[in-house]
C-alpha cells in the first residue's frame, strides 16, 4: 500500500528524515491536535520551527509546537539542552501574543547551555578552519561535551543555585582556564554570571518537574503523547554524516532515551521528509544543486535556517538517505513536505542509488570518505507545472504530481500518511 493514514491514537514519535528542516513543526502541530502531550527530547535552540496559525507566525526553539494548543501539556524533555535566557524571550514572545505558557514543563534533568558554551562553540569553529562544521553557534557542542565529561549544570542545579551557588561558580573558573588557554579569550566573571543565572533560575523554577515520572503518568492514563523530534537523521551523533552532525541523538531511540521511556510505548512513528532535500553547514550532500535550479528550490521554498538566517543548500530528493532514514528510524510512515515547492519544475529527478568508486550501491555508507565522493544515480520523472497549493485531496493532485509521491513512496517502501503544501495548517493533504 503506497498511501495510509495513520491514526494519532496512540505514542506517536515524529522524527526528520534527511538533515533537519523537514518540516516537522508543521506536522507536530497538525497532529498536536489530537495529542495531550507534546515531548521535545533532544537538541537545544539549535532547533528552529516555524508554525503559521492565521496569519501569524510563530518561531520556537524550544518549546513544542504543541504549546499552541490550549490544552496539550508540552515538556522539554531530560535529554535536551536549555539556554534559559533564550527559553525566557520564547516565553516572553508567547505571551505577548497570548499564548498561555501554564502547560509548559522543563525537565529537572535537561543541561544548561551556559555563556562559555556558546563563546566555546564559535571559537571551536573558527579554530577548526577547513574543517569547520557549520554549527548553529548556539553551544550545542560544548554543552552536550560537559554532559558526557559529567561537569554539566543541569536545570536542578540552576533553580538551587541560589543556595549552592558554589557549583556553577566552580565550573565557570573551570571553563576560564579552557577559554584563557586554549583559545587566549579573556576569563568570564564567575560571581556575575552566577548572579545573573539566579535571576533566570527564578523565572524558571515554577516549570521544573521530574518530566520522565509525568510522562509515565500520562503514559498510564492512557494520553495520547507526541514526541517531536530537532534536527533529523543525518545530523545524529551516531548514525548520522559524522562529523558533520548534531550533538544530539536526533532518530527515534534517542527520543526514548531523552525523554526516559522504553520503546514498548511507541506504537507509532513518523518519518518527515521534503519532496527535495536540503542541508545547513559543512558537510557532504551528494545530490547538491549549485545551479539555477537549486537556487529556484532555496528561493520557492524559503530555505532559511530558523535559527541562524543562514541559507540552506538545496537539492534532489535522496532515496538512498531516505531508506537509510526508513531502517534506522524503524518508519512506519511518512510525511512528504513542501511538493508545492516542485509546481514549476518542468522535470524532477530522483537519487535512486550512489555510484562510489564505479560500483552502484543501494545502501547508506557510513565511511564518511565513501559518502564524500559518491555520485547520486537519478531517475527522471515528469514534473506538473501547475500549481498543487490549493489541492486537498490526493485525487485533486495533477497526475505526475500524484506518481511522484507514489515513486518516493515504492522507493522507501512506506506508505505516506501526510502531504504538505504550504505553511498554513489547511495546506495539508491527510491520507484517509
Ligand atoms: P549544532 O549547532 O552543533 O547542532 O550544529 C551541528 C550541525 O547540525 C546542523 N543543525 C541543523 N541543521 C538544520 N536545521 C537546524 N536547525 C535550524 C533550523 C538551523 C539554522 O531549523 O533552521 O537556523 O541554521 C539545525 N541545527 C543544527 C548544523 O547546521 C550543523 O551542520
Ligand atoms: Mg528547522
Amino acid at each position: 500500500m503506497k498511501f495510509s493514514f495513520i491514526k494519532l491514537l496512540a505514542n506517536v514519535i515524529v522524527i526528520g528524515a534527511q538533515w533537519g528542516d523537514e518540516g516537522k513543526g508543521k506536522i507536530t502541530d497538525l497532529l498536536s491536535k489530537s495529542a495531550d502531550v507534546v515531548v521535545r527530547s533532544q537538541g537545544g535552540v539549535n532547533a528552529g520551527h516555524t508554525v503559521v496559525v492565521k496569519d501569524q507566525k510563530f518561531k520556537l526553539h524550544l518549546i513544542p509546537s504543541g504549546i499552541l494548543y490550549p490544552d496539550t501539556e508540552c515538556i522539554i524533555g531530560s535529554g535536551t539542552v536549555i539556554d534559559p535566557q533564550e527559553l525566557l524571550e520564547e516565553i516572553d514572545q508567547l505571551k505577548d501574543l497570548n499564548v498561555s505558557t501554564d502547560n509548559l514543563f522543563i525537565s529537572q534533568t535537561a543541561h544548561v547551555t551556559m555563556p562559555y558554551h556558546r563563546i566555546l562553540d564559535q571559537a571551536a569553529e573558527e579554530k577548526r578552519g577547513k574543517y569547520k562544521i557549520g554549527t548553529t553557534g548556539r553551544g550545542i557542542g560544548p554543552t552536550y561535551s560537559d554532559k558526557a565529561e559529567r561537569i554539566g549544570i543541569r536545570m536542578l542545579d540552576l533553580i538551587h543555585c541560589d543556595r549552592y551557588p558554589d557549583k556553577i561558580e566552580w565550573t565557570i573558573n573551570y571553563k576560564n582556564a579552557v577559554l584563557e588557554k586554549l583559545y587566549g579569550l579573556p576569563p568570564l566573571d564567575a560571581k556575575e554570571v552566577t548572579k545573573e543565572y539566579q535571576i533566570y533560575a527564578e523565572r524558571l523554577r515554577p516549570y521544573v518537574i521530574d518530566s520522565s515520572l509525568k510522562i509515565d503518568q500520562a503514559v498510564r492514563q492512557k494520553k495520547n503523547i507526541l514526541f517531536e523530534g530537532a534536527q533529523g537523521t543525518l545530523l545524529d551523533l551516531d548514525h548520522g554524516t559524522y562529523p558533520y552532525v548534531t550533538s544530539s541523538n536526533p532518530i527515534a531511540g534517542g527520543a526514548c532515551v531523552g525523554a526516559g521511556v522504553g520503546p514498548t510505548i511507541i506504537d507509532r512513528i513518523i518519518g518527515v521528509a521534503k519532496a527535495y532535500t536540503t542541508r545547513v553547514g559543512e558537510g557532504p550532500f551528494p545530490t547538491e544543486l549549485e545551479d539555477e535550479i537549486g537556487e529556484h528550490l532555496g528561493d520557492k521554498g524559503a530555505e532559511f535556517g530558523t535559527t541562524t538566517g543562514r541559507r540552506r543548500r538545496c537539492g534532489w530528493f535522496d532515496g538512498v538517505i531516505g531508506r537509510y532514514a526508513a531502517r534506522i528510524n524503524g518508519l512506519d510512515c511518512l510525511a512528504v513536505t513542501k511538493l508545492d515547492v516542485l509546481d514549476e519544475l518542468s522535470e524532477i529527478k530522483v537519487c535512486v542509488a550512489y555510484e562510489i568508486d564505479g560500483e552502484i550501491c543501494r545502501e547508506f555508507p557510513t565511511h564518511a570518505m565513501k559518502f564524500a565522493s559518491c555520485k547520486p544515480v537519478y531517475e527522471t520523472l515528469p514534473g506538473w507545472q501547475q500549481s498543487t497549493s490549493n489541492c486537498r485531496t490526493l485525487e485533486e493532485l495533477p497526475k505526475q504530481a500524484l506518481d511522484y509521491l507514489k515513486f518516493l513512496a515504492e522507493l522507501m517502501e512506506l506508505p505516506i500518511a501526510i502531504v504538505s503544501l504550504g505553511a498554513s495548517r489547511d495546506q495539508t493533504i491527510i491520507v484517509e
